[in-house]
């Protein structure tokens, strides 16, 4: 059992083992050598032999517990049928929703079109299990996939008035549930060890409508992991009761963000905790570094926790940082 494994499931406080959001990618000069060579993303995520050396890298250099298979969120709406691309200082660009014929998608057509990447957990998964790692595997939830899928970019700091009617919205999340549960059987049945859930957009949503569009759909995916003996971290970023959504959702962990008032959260939330450091800390340096880093390895020092970023690494942070943070970790 990995060191991640042994926090979730044994409750193991006496070590921290840490692994980071975005721990892959757009941090790392030898991620950036690779995707100058391959301008197309999703091309990219269907590259076999590259997602494995991609997934990889981060694990190359530093001390940490778990790989991240080298994906995204968005490979859904791709897998349905929606037209996907990402523009170089942009970010996702996607194609109109009412352009996907649904009609014509089935569980066999979806499974096909992403089995390069069930491809890659399986040899991944060899490759970890043998040196006592974690393969995580992750999907975008139900909510912040929507938001993409009838945004068709990333969305700013408020809700645009497309995402405004529930009951469309209910439908088309019941639409994106039925596929990601197939998405992510098939990456827990060629080895992943652990699902994370990544809500990042779960702060733009209403709080009366919370219950609809966050809690239930996460729910109903927790419920479904877990069905398959598997963990899974939920990830509501910049949700505003990380207290409530624990209770509502009962996820194996819940991953905070670095907003959030540690004190209060070791003393009423019981599932194990990931996170929370400010990604933007990395960007400072060492003596800040440690402590914040310190003090919270302390706050949870009898709390099962796994060390992480309140959100993904940051396109400017200097690798060796990220070593130093890793090491603090180990050592403390
Ligand atoms: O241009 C490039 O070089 C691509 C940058 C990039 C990378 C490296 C994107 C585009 N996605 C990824 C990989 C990725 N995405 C991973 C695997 C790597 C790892 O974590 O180590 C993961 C887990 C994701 C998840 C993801 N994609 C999220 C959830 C996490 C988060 O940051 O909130 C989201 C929202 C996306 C959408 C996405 N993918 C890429 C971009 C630029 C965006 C938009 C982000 C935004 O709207 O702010």
């Amino acid at each position: 059992m990995s060191l991640i494994e042994k926090v979730i499931n044994k409750k193991e406080t006496s070590q921290t083992p840490i692994w980071l959001m975005r721990q892959a990618g757009r941090y790392l000069p030898e991620f950036k050598k690779i995707r100058e060579k391959n301008p197309n993303f999703i091309k990219l995520c269907l590259n076999e032999n590259l997602v494995q050396e991609i997934t990889l890298q981060p694990l190359k250099r530093f001390n940490i517990d778990a790989a991240i298979i080298f994906s995204d969120i968005l490979m859904l709406p791709y897998g349905i049928g929606q037209h996907v691309e990402f523009e170089k200082n942009f970010g996702p660009k996607l194609g109109e929703l009412k352009d996907v014929d649904l009609s014509n998608m089935n569980e066999d057509k979806f499974v096909k079109k992403l089995s390069p990447v069930y491809n890659s957990f399986k040899t991944l998964s060899g490759h970890l299990q043998s040196k006592n790692k974690s393969l995580i595997g992750f999907t975008g939830a139900p909510w912040t996939i929507l938001v993409y899928m009838l945004n068709k970019q990333s969305p700013k700091k408020e809700l645009d008035s497309n995402l405004r009617d529930i009951s469309e919205n209910k439908k088309i999340i019941k639409v994106i549930i039925k596929y990601l549960k197939i998405h992510i059987k098939n990456q827990i049945k060629n080895g992943a060890n652990i699902i994370q859930i990544f809500d990042s957009w779960a702060g733009l949503v209403e709080n009366k409508y919370v219950g609809e569009m966050i809690y239930e759909p996460n729910a109903e995916l927790v419920e479904f992991v877990k069905s398959l003996n598997v963990p899974v971290i939920c990830f509501p970023r910049d949700t505003n009761d990380y207290i409530e959504f624990v209770n509502e959702v009962d996820p194996s962990v819940i991953s905070l963000d670095y907003n959030v008032d540690i004190k209060n959260i070791v003393k009423n939330i019981k599932v194990p905790t990931q996170g929370n450091l400010d990604p933007n800390i990395l960007l400072t340096n060492k003596d800040n570094i440690k402590k914040h880093t310190l003090n919270i390895l302390e706050n949870f020092k009898y709390h099962p926790h796994i060390f992480n970023l309140g959100h993904g690494v940051l396109p400017q942070t200097d690798p060796i940082m990220v070593d130093y943070l890793v090491n603090l970790v180990k050592d403390y």
